[in-house]
């Protein structure tokens, strides 16, 4: 999370950054010259980033991209965004072995499959690039550092309240997740469950988890079905972009906006009909292109051994300002972007992403 402090090492970020500008680094030439009889030259900058998305077909990935080349722009480096068309983790992979045999500094990445990607990650690790996992983290073994979103705790708990709060904490729920093999949405969903734990919402039943593969397809399909399947069902969690937007164009096609409470992560752009409809009161999600932004300035810390995973680390993300590695939720080391946003038929229209 932030801190407000400025600590040492941020300081001597910021002289690192104005040394930096001074002798006008640019993304090519981001070395500084040794003093005499000095090492080797300290790249400060002029890093190669490659940055790879679940797939480059959810916007929200495309958001991701903008917010990583705007830092990358700031930091003097480069990214590439480059991804798979669909979410698979095995396809993934041909893109990290590219990031590797062209001598990238940096992978940053979010994955639907952790245990896909691994081994590749090894590889380019063991050929000197730096891996930092973000949004859809990685095995731990497999990166330096994971930037979430939000705590994962605390996205489980929103969408358990939100969907309660709707169906008055009574009646038969489902979860439209994406891939079964997603590491962030089961880690939210494994938090959903502890938050279920509590007392208040003892009258709600979880019936079932269904996949939609991040995929409109399939998660329509997956709607149709838990409607045919339940149909005493009183509300939806799709913590997902792509399952929360399928849902509630169905729950409109069937005409069941009303009856089915629907809540989850979703873009605004993606909802904004849905919620004037009435199909969506509440949901959530974080500023995408801030989550893109963050984790390349990690990575740049990273590549500039200014980060190595060590918690209580702290540093300076740009116009985000200061941030701090720790171990969250039980994962560690993590950098924690911020608390969600909460979009309602109230603020829905403030927002445009
Ligand atoms: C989809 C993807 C992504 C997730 C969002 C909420 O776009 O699964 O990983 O963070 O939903």
């Amino acid at each position: 999370m932030r801190k407000r402090k400025l600590g040492l090492f941020g300081m001597v970020i910021g002289l690192v950054l104005a040394v930096v500008s001074t002798v006008g680094l640019t993304a090519s030439a981001g070395t500084a010259k040794p003093a005499k009889g000095a090492g080797p030259a300290v790249k400060l900058a002029g890093f190669k980033i490659y940055f790879i998305p679940k797939t480059t077909t959810i916007p929200v990935f495309t958001q991701n991209g903008i917010g990583a080349k705007e830092a990358a722009t700031k930091l003097g480096d480069t990214v590439t965004y480059n991804g798979p068309t669909d979410v698979s983790g095995a396809k993934q992979v041909p893109f990290i072995d590219s990031a590797a045999s062209q001598g990238y500094d940096a992978i940053v990445i979010s994955t639907p499959d952790p245990a896909a990607v691994a081994p590749a990650l090894k590889r380019a690790t063991d050929k000197g690039v730096k891996v930092v996992s973000y949004d859809g983290d990685t095995t731990p073994d497999a990166r330096t550092i994971f930037v979430a979103p939000t705590t994962n705790k605390g996205i489980g708990a929103y969408q358990v309240k939100w969907v309660a709060s709707q169906m008055h904490f009574k009646g038969q729920f489902a979860i439209l997740s994406a891939t079964p093999t997603s590491g962030n949405q089961n880690t939210w969903i494994k938090f959903m469950k502890l938050e279920l734990k509590k007392k208040a919402y003892k009258n709600m039943k979880l019936v079932k988890i269904a996949y939609g593969n991040d995929n409109p397809t399939d998660s329509a399909k997956q709607t149709q079905s838990l409607l045919q399947a339940y149909p005493k069902l009183k509300g939806i969690i799709s913590p997902t972009t792509v399952g929360i937007q399928a849902a509630a164009q169905e729950l409109q096609q069937e005409g069941k906006c009303k009856s089915v409470a629907l809540t989850g992560l979703g873009l605004p752009n993606d909802m904004r009909k849905y919620v004037k409809k009435g199909c969506a009161k509440k949901f959530g999600l974080w500023n995408e292109k801030d989550l893109g932004y963050l984790a390349t300035y990690v990575a740049h810390y990273v590549v500039a051994k200014k980060l190595d995973g060590s918690l209580g680390q702290t540093f300076t993300a740009g116009r985000l300002g200061k941030y701090k590695v720790v171990a969250s939720d039980g994962n560690k080391p993590v950098v924690v972007l911020g608390p969600p946003l909460v979009f309602t038929p109230k603020n829905i229209d403030k927002y445009h992403f």
